[in-house]
């Protein structure tokens, strides 16, 4: 993603992958633990934590849905070394859930939480970027419940472990904290081009100590 080809075009099926990662056809399936079944009457969005307010901000599944629609063109880089190019992803910019439910100053990071307890921890500049994106629509057609409907994250320029299926929250944190796979052997920032797979690769400053 995001090469630039001499004429100036960015063509994602031609774009050089990431180092060690082979292209995927199709699109599997790839998680950890049972597929949730969605309860749409239980569902609630909960941003928490270090917010402006000190108060939390939820949304039920209809109110989400109300949210601003957009779109973001992305590729899937899995650390186990495939990626899934140019999918259309719909959804939330995660930029409109910083707009409607401010982070205090000091925030820093967030804690990304989904059913189960899976969660994924970011940077807030990474969280905050132009093409993060709570996805709803993969292609133009809604998420199936394996690929994490109704909510899932899209981070498009990190590995895909650090965007959560089944998406339940935001916590706002003052420090970095790691997540589900990040506690368990992997990169806390995790670039894909610059291969940042594992914990151990992490430089001093790179990650909360293990
Ligand atoms: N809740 C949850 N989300 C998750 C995971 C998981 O185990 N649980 N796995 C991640 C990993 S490692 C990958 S590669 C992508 C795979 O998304 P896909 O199944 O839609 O291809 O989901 C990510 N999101
Ligand atoms: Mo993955």
């Amino acid at each position: 993603m995001g090469q630039e080809q001499s004429g100036g075009h960015r063509i994602s099926q031609e774009a050089p992958l990431p180092p060690g990662q082979r292209l995927q056809r199709g699109w599997p399936v790839t998680h950890y633990g049972p597929v949730p079944k969605f309860k749409p009457d239980r569902w609630e969005f909960r941003v928490f934590g270090a917010t402006s307010d000190a108060d939390k901000h939820c949304w039920n599944h209809e109110e989400f849905t109300t949210l601003p629609f957009s779109t973001v063109v992305a590729d899937v880089h899995c650390v186990t070394k495939f990626s899934m190019l140019g999918a259309e992803w719909g959804g939330v910019h995660a930029k409109t859930v910083l707009d409607l439910a401010p982070p205090a100053p000091s925030v820093t990071h967030v804690m990304v939480w989904a059913e189960y307890g899976y969660s994924a921890n970011l940077r807030l500049a990474d969280f905050a970027g132009d093409r993060t994106i709570f996805a709803t629509h993969r292609d133009g057609e809604l998420l199936t419940a394996e690929h994490g409907f109704p909510l899932r994250l899209i981070v498009p320029h990190l590995y895909a472990w650090k965007g959560p299926k089944w998406v339940r929250g935001v916590e706002y944190m003052t420090a970095d904290r790691r997540g589900f796979w990040e506690e368990r052997g992997y990169h806390n920032l995790a670039d894909p081009w610059a291969e940042q797979r594992y914990s151990y690769q992490e430089e001093p400053g790179e990650g909360p100590e293990l």
